[in-house]
């Protein structure tokens, strides 16, 4: 390939997973030559993945949105910025005049979380439209995360991580991070650092019903029955308890509920959870007294375990494991980041259900409501139903449980407006669609998952390309929305409103005793701040007032947003410190090992121990290095190759009913036909299909994807949830398998 002589270097971070990967792009003339891993980040030392080399792509796509499309007499048209915000503040004041800013849904999806727009607008948007019916993909994914945190370390954002480039022995349940690059655990290259504990003599240790890649690179894997999970983990406390290896380290004084703690999980002995969980006793007891006796110790939990009927139970078993071993908080065990960013946080007591959904009365959490019952707030009328939709970078029609039901509901809709890159199985309903900002052309900084960090790391990219004349970016969407939808008018002025915005972020420090600009003139403040306006103001204020910033002055060599400028590789803010009991936010100030809330489930818990398999099948799905959810299937270096919508099952199995070829699967919820994949990868019992398939619905614009469409597992999926935390069971459906 002849090298054109304009050629530029680019280096961002790639925002599509958790992993925050450094990416060293050579482009030229608007055209991305190569994407390679950049060898000299900070983090990832070259690290990458398949979908990292993509960006060029997914930019290029044909197929992406670029212009606003209004949809009229069924067909989506194009339609300019004016005409689109005149329609939405025509169709959606009405409803809004009639019944209320809660007739308004709005859904998240994930990738509001990788981007600066999502993670610092959306929620002046939801300020300006006061609507409670908001729901997002964390109830399809970690709300069990946040509510245990929130009962245990008194702040939902308050998450351990494992110490993975110092502990000794990783107890790792429901996450594959062979294909998913970890998840509330950022590191580039989980597969390296997972090695390089077996290299140092350490061990890990997967617990998961199919033998995954990361099982079968670890040095002992246990398959698990889907969803029993938090019976494995109980019982590993109860041997904890029972033979006397309680040792909570440092944080010894700074845990209340121990005693609880034991009665409650007394009960659940490893003889009497091994018919539920299929995992013999003698491993169970073997496992915890490794995880007793290890140098340093972390259990960690994912999706598997989360998005499962004892989702709550099982995220709070795992960080009551990581206290009773003295793990919490030390090197090598699971601890806390501190990303450059970090704003204090006060005690107070967490809660949930400050309000609940019209139909079911499920209880909201962290300001929002389970995305399991969206469908049904839709459809039943009367008092409160919702009428209109604002996605936002979601497409739930293929990623939450029931999709069937809730493409019906969506259909029903008075009106919806969606901000995503693609015409595609969601966004096809809406009446208007504003298209998002794509990731060569907007900043990055990684505001969510630097604080999920195994290493505390700040690494600021600017946009590689500007935006086209006249296309906003996604904050300034986000903004204009807020304020058409809250009823300031279709044409406000978005450089105001983010003035405001920032003004308000600045006065309310310089009023907060503990701030490190506490009594400063905000006048001072706006006139120190660089970044322009928008996402990139707003983090050079964040990281300036942060743990490691220049305090505006106070500590000169203190990080800036220049700082971050000038190290496109990123800054190295070293291995994670102990924090605690320092920054625990429960109104006690110490570890709550026993929460009452989490107590009440238990009785829930107890019951299954009993629920032995009844000989049918359970599904789970999984996940494909090449896949992000559902939507990167339109990129065909992605999606070429061998069928990966696949059923996978047992040989056994597979014999026992006669499956070859194509198979029907049928739930509660509905009934799809799949290619059956047979392997002794997965335990007899246990069916697996991945998500965010099915792209064969009419009226989407996804030209590749349509050629390799597989089927959406969430058509299998009910509402059934994880009451505590609303969270969608995704994982441990029983399914009926036959022949097609
Ligand atoms: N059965 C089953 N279902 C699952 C899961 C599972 O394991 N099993 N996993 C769940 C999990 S963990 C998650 S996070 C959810 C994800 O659920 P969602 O977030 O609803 O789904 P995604 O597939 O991530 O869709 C992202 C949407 O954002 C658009 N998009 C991408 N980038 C941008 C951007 O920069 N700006 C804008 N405006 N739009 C953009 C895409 O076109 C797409 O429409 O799925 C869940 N669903
Ligand atoms: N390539 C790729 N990477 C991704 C994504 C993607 O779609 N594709 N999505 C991103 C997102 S949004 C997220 S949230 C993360 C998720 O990241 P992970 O949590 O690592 O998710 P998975 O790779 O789906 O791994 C889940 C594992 O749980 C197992 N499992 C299923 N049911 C059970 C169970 O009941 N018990 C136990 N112990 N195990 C079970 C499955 O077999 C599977 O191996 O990945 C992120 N990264
Ligand atoms: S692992 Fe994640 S962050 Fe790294 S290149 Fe792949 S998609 Fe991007
Ligand atoms: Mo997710």
């Amino acid at each position: 390939m002849a090298v054109p002589t304009d050629t530029l270097m680019h280096i961002r971070t790639c925002p599509l997973c958790e992993a925050t990967c450094g990416l060293e792009i050579t482009h030229a003339n608007g055209e991305v030559l190569r994407i390679r891993g950049d060898r000299d980040d900070v983090f990832s030392h070259g690290y990458i993945c398949p979908k990292g080399s993509t960006l060029g792509k997914l930019d290029q796509d044909p197929d992406r949105l670029r212009t606003p499309m209004i949809r009229r007499n069924g067909r989506h048209e194009p339609a300019t910025w004016d005409e689109a915000f005149e329609l939405i503040e025509e169709r959606l004041q009405p409803i809004i005049s009639a019944h209320g800013p809660n007739a308004v849904g709005v859904y998240l999806g994930n990738p509001n979380v990788h981007s600066m727009s999502g993670v610092l607008y959306v929620k002046p948007l939801l300020k300006m439209l006061p609507t409670r019916s908001i729901f997002s993909a964390a109830t399809v994914d970690q709300m069990p995360k946040h509510v245990s945190s929130g009962y245990m370390f008194g702040h939902p954002d308050l998450i351990p991580v494992p110490d993975l480039d110092r502990t000794s022995y990783l107890l790792m349940l429901g996450a594959n991070p062979y294909e998913s690059n970890g998840s509330l655990a950022t590191a580039p290259d989980w597969p390296g650092r997972l090695e390089a504990i077996g290299s140092r003599g350490g061990k890990v240790v997967v617990v998961d019903p199919r033998l995954s890649r990361t099982a079968k690179a670890a040095q002992e894997h246990i398959p698990v029955r889907p969803g029993t999970d938090a019976l494995f983990l109980f019982s590993l406390a109860q041997v904890l308890f029972d033979e006397g290896l309680i040792d909570l380290g440092h944080l010894e004084g700074s845990v209340s509920g121990l005693d609880e703690l034991g009665d409650v999980v007394a009960p659940f002995t490893p003889e009497a959870v091994e018919a539920a969980c299929g995992v013999p006793a003698g491993t169970t007891r073997r496992i915890a007294r490794e995880l007793a006796s290890a140098e340093s110790a972390a259990v960690y939990s994912r999706i598997g375990t989360h998005t499962a009927r004892f989702g709550t139970m099982s995220s709070w078993m795992v960080d009551a494991l990581n206290v009773i071993t003295g793990n919490l908080d030390r090197p090598g065990g699971a601890m806390f980041s501190r990303p450059a960013h970090e704003q204090r946080r006060n005690r107070r007591q967490f809660a949930t259900g400050r309000w609940t959904t019209r139909v079911r009365s499920l209880p909201e959490v962290r300001g929002e409501l389970p995305v399991s019952a969206l469908a049904e707030e839709i459809l039943e009328p009367g008092e409160g139903q919702i009428r209109a939709m604002i996605t936002i970078a979601g497409n739930p029609i293929l990623s939450t449980p029931d999709s069937a039901r809730l493409d019906d509901a969506f259909a029903c809709l008075d009106f919806m407006v969606s901000l995503d890159i693609y015409l595609n199985e969601t966004t096809r309903h809406a009446d208007v669609i504003l298209p998002g900002t794509t990731p060569l052309r907007r900043p990055h900084y990684d505001f969510a998952f630097y604080g999920l960090s195994v290493r505390n790391i700040a690494n600021y990219s600017p946009a590689m390309y500007d935006l086209p004349e006249g296309t906003p970016d996604e904050w300034e969407i986000l903004l204009r929305l807020g304020a058409t939808a809250g009823g300031q008018g279709h044409d406000s002025d978005v450089d105001a409103l983010d003035d405001a915005i920032f003004a308000m972020a600045v006065g309310s420090a310089v009023t907060d005793p503990s701030s490190r600009i506490s009594g400063r003139e905000p006048e001072e403040i706006f006139a120190l701040t660089t970044g322009g306006r928008g996402p990139v103001r707003m983090l050079d204020f964040l990281v300036r007032t942060g743990p490691y910033g220049d305090g505006y002055g106070d500590d000169a060599d203190g990080l800036t947003l220049e700082k971050l400028k000038e190290s496109p590789h990123g800054v190295d803010l070293g291995p994670l410190q102990p924090r605690l009991p320092g920054d625990l936010c429960t109104p006690s100030g110490k570890v709550e090992l026993a929460p009452q809330a989490l107590l009440a489930d238990v009785p829930r818990l107890e019951a299954a121990i009993e629920a032995t398999p009844n000989g049918g099948f359970v599904l789970i799905g999984r996940r494909d290095v090449r896949s992000n959810n559902s939507w990167m299937h339109n990129v065909d270096v992605l999606v070429k190759g061998r069928e990966r919508c696949t059923l996978q099952m047992n040989p056994a199995d597979a014999a026992r009913i006669g499956a070859d070829g194509k198979v029907k699967i049928s739930s509660s919820a509905g009934t799809l036909v799949a290619p059956v994949e047979v392997t002794d990868d997965i335990m007899p019992g246990v069916v697996s299909l991945p998500h965010g398939w099915g792209h064969d619905l009419d009226g989407s614009s996804l030209s590749v994807a349509a050629t390799r469409p597989g089927v959406n597992s969430n058509l299998l999926s009910t509402g059934d949830m994880d009451p505590i935390s609303g969270n969608a069971v995704l994982n441990g459906i029983p399914v009926e398998v036959v022949p097609a």
